[in-house]
C-alpha cells in the first residue's frame, strides 16, 4: 500500500444524504470548495444532492443503487453503500472518506475500510473521518435502538467533528463516545449568500398598503422546527405590525402549519411558498427570521438569514447561542417562550436603528467568523492530521 500523498491534492470521497437539509448542503459546499482549492471530491449519494445540479471541476456524483427484492421489507442502502465506498476507493484511490451524518453514513465507512483492510486488491487503504450534524446524535443516534452501534462507529472514526460544542458536548454524554471530538462549524460560500434586493419580489411577497415588514421561516416542517410556533409567534407580532409571514419549504408539519394558519385567521398574511430555488432571493427582501426550534445543534438555515444581512429571533437551545449572539445579531428565548419571542421581534421591526445595526452585526458575524474562506482550511486540516495518522482529529 501507498503512503500518504501530498496534501495538495486529496481524493476525498463525501458522503452525504440527498434531500434537503443542512447536512447534505454543508457536504456539497465542502465537496464545492475542496475542489476549488485544488482536490479532487467524490461526492457519493442515493441521487444527485440538490445543491450539486450544475457540473463542477473536481466534484464527481456517484449513485448508490440499493436495489430490492420481493423478501426484503427495508431497502438495504447500508449494504449498497458500504460496496460503492469500496468500488470508489479502488477505482480512484481515495485518501479520505468523509461521512456527513453518522446515521448510517459513519457505519458504511467503517465497514468500507474492513473491507478494504482485508483485501490483497487494496493499493491504498482511505482514512475515514465522520462529521456529526445533530439529530444524528441528538435525537435519532442516541435512541437505544442505535446507540451502541452507532457509538462503536464513531469511535472508529480515524478522525471525529462536530458542527458545534454543544453538539460536541452531547454526543460525548448521551452516546458515551470516548473520540476526541473537534468542533468545525458550518459554514457559507459569503460571496454568494449576500443580500441582493429584489424589488418586485419583495412587492410580490409583501405589498406596500397592506405589508411593512416581511419575516421569514426557512425549515424541512418537522416537528422539531415548531412551525405550528411560527405562525403562533407572527399572529402575535401581526396584533402590533403590519407584517407578512412568508414560510419556505415544506415537510410532515406542512398540514399542521397550514391548519394553525387558518385556526388564526391568517390567511391573508401568511404565505406558504414550498420549496424555494431561490432562498437567497426570498432571504434578500426579509426582516426577518424566525427559528423557533426545540432542537439544532447549529441553525444553518439561520446562518443562510444572517449572511443576507437578517436579524434572527430563535430558540436557546443546541449550538444556536454559538452562532447568534443575544442582542447583537438577534435575539434568543427558551423554545417555548412564544410570548418572549413575539416581543423581541416587535422590539427589532419597530426600531430602525436597532434593526440596522442587528442587521450589520449579523452579516459581519457571518463572514467573520462563518465564512468558507475561515472554515474549509479546518477541514483540510483535520484531513491532513488523520492522512498523519494522528490519532483523533484535534
Ligand atoms: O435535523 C436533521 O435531522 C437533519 C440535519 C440536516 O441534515 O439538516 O440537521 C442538522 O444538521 C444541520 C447541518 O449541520 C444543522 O444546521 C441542524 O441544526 C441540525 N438539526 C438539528 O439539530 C435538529
Amino acid at each position: 500500500m501507498r503512503g500518504s500523498p501530498p496534501f495538495n491534492n486529496v481524493n476525498v470521497g463525501i458522503v452525504c444524504y440527498a434531500s434537503v437539509g443542512g447536512s447534505g448542503v454543508v457536504a456539497v459546499e465542502l465537496a464545492k470548495c475542496l475542489a476549488a482549492r485544488g482536490h479532487d471530491a467524490h461526492v457519493i449519494s442515493s441521487e444527485p444532492p440538490f445543491r450539486l445540479r450544475e457540473p463542477r471541476p473536481g466534484v464527481w456524483f456517484h449513485r448508490v443503487e440499493a436495489p430490492g427484492y420481493p423478501l426484503f421489507r427495508e431497502p438495504q442502502y447500508l449494504l449498497a453503500l458500504t460496496n460503492r465506498i469500496v468500488e470508489l476507493s479502488r477505482a480512484h484511490q481515495l485518501d479520505i472518506i468523509h461521512a456527513h451524518y453518522a446515521i448510517p453514513h459513519a457505519a458504511a465507512a467503517y465497514l468500507a475500510r474492513q473491507i478494504l483492510r482485508m483485501s490483497h486488491r487494496t493499493t491504498r487503504l482511505p482514512r475515514t473521518v465522520t462529521t456529526l450534524h445533530g439529530t444524528d446524535v441528538t435525537i435519532v443516534g442516541s435512541d437505544p435502538s442505535y446507540r451502541e452501534t452507532l457509538a462503536f462507529c464513531i469511535d472508529q472514526s480515524d478522525g471525529v467533528t462536530a458542527v458545534s460544542e454543544s453538539l460536541r458536548a452531547d454526543t460525548h454524554r448521551d452516546m458515551a463516545v470516548q473520540r476526541e471530538i473537534t468542533v468545525i462549524y458550518n459554514f457559507l460560500d459569503c460571496e454568494f449568500y449576500d443580500r441582493r434586493p429584489n424589488a418586485a419580489l419583495r412587492a410580490r411577497l409583501c405589498p406596500s398598503g397592506t405589508c411593512e415588514k416581511l419575516v421569514v421561516h426557512v425549515s424541512n416542517f418537522r416537528p422539531v422546527k415548531q412551525v405550528d410556533a411560527v405562525v403562533q409567534i407572527f399572529a402575535r407580532i401581526r396584533r402590533k405590525v403590519r407584517a407578512r409571514l412568508v414560510l419556505v419549504g415544506e415537510g410532515p408539519e406542512s398540514p399542521k402549519a397550514a391548519h394553525e394558519i387558518r385556526a388564526l385567521n391568517l390567511e391573508r398574511d401568511v404565505e406558504m411558498i414550498g420549496e424555494a430555488n431561490d432562498v437567497v432571493g426570498v432571504l434578500s427582501i426579509a426582516d426577518l427570521f424566525l427559528l423557533p426550534s426545540l432542537q439544532e445543534s447549529f441553525g444553518l438555515a439561520a446562518l443562510e438569514a444572517m449572511a443576507c444581512g437578517v436579524p434572527v429571533v430563535a430558540s436557546r437551545v443546541g449550538g444556536l447561542p454559538e452562532l447568534i449572539v443575544d442582542g447583537v445579531s438577534g435575539s434568543l428565548h427558551g423554545p417555548r417562550d412564544l410570548d418572549g419571542m413575539a416581543q423581541s421581534a416587535v422590539d427589532i421591526l419597530t426600531d430602525a436603528g436597532k434593526h440596522q445595526a442587528m442587521a450589520a452585526a449579523a452579516r459581519r458575524m457571518a463572514v467573520e467568523r462563518f465564512g468558507a474562506d475561515r472554515i474549509v482550511p479546518l477541514y483540510e486540516a483535520c484531513y491532513e492530521r488523520v492522512l498523519a495518522g494522528i490519532s483523533g482529529s484535534s
